[in-house]
């Protein structure tokens, strides 16, 4: 049975990349929601809403584990989901803890979306882990746009995050998190722009490692026969995000079918 990841659009790519580097031979189900991008200036009740149509869909099609590959959708609606789905669910988390060990300076940056920095799932966090550390949230309007349309290199890129990041370089934050499953498309850039002394955490990793401990826990992973396969849906528009997909996912071969899923 495969793994169903799913994100408002192409961001979640960067998850399911993760994914399969580290459990090769699971088959993985991607849906898009691109019809719908970007979560980040949405209502709650209605991000909640695309992931129940979404998470039974991909249930349907015999999906073992979902994993919400959004962060604004984990923080909108990651226990709603729990509770409608029968196989587990694994969620993203802007990466406050890691930071948190990481910074030398006891200052933090987190770039994300205004849904996820809102919410109580990131305060709750910050509570926990982050009392004693200096915390700069940068909400980043408009770049999951630009990441949609596959511009990871352009100027206007380039001019949006260097305005991001200003207020977190000004104050001196030495790590900076990644709390948007976009955002890791853009890495090679803000790192560059960032500078040698700033560190950049994005949590793909760790949740791939959580899928796999979930997995093995349930005895739901596969173990053995050919490498697996991906197979991509979006409510969006076929021929673009099959473009940008293939981009991202540095293959030409990809298809992409369309699936309006509504609600
Ligand atoms: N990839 C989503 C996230 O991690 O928050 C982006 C949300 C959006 O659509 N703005």
């Amino acid at each position: 049975a495969p793994i169903g990841v799913f994100d408002s659009g192409v961001g979640g790519l960067s998850v399911a990349r993760d994914i399969r580097k580290l459990l090769p031979l699971e088959d993985i189900i991607y849906y898009a929601d691109s019809a719908y991008c970007p979560y980040g200036d949405k209502d709650p009740q209605t991000i909640r809403q695309r992931e129940k149509a979404i998470g039974e869909f991909l249930v349907s099609q015999g999906c073992k584990l979902i994993v919400v590959a959004c962060n604004t959708a984990s923080s909108a609606g990651l226990e709603y989901l729990r509770r409608f789905l029968k196989v587990p669910v694994v969620g993203m988390e802007p990466g406050v803890k890691p930071a948190v060990a990481a910074t030398r300076n006891g200052k933090i940056g987190v770039l994300a979306t205004c849904v996820t920095i809102a919410g109580d799932r990131f305060s709750s966090l910050v509570k926990r882990y982050a009392e004693e550390t200096e915390v700069i949230t940068q909400p980043c309007p408009g770049l999951v746009e630009l990441i949609e349309s596959g511009k990871l290199n352009a100027p206007e890129t380039e001019e949006k995050l260097r305005t991001f990041l200003q207020p977190i370089l000004d104050k001196k934050a030495d790590t900076i998190v990644l709390g948007c499953t976009h955002y890791p498309f853009l890495r090679p850039m803000l790192e560059s722009l960032a500078g040698p002394g700033v560190s950049v955490i994005d949590t793909g990793q760790a949740v791939a490692k959580q899928v796999s401990r979930v997995l093995s826990a349930c005895n739901l992973a596969k173990n053995s026969g050919p490498l697996g396969t991906e197979q991509f849906y979006t409510s969006g528009n076929q021929t673009e995000v099959e473009e940008v997909i293939r981009t991202l996912w540095l293959r030409d071969n990809i298809s992409v079918k369309t699936l309006p899923l509504n609600v």
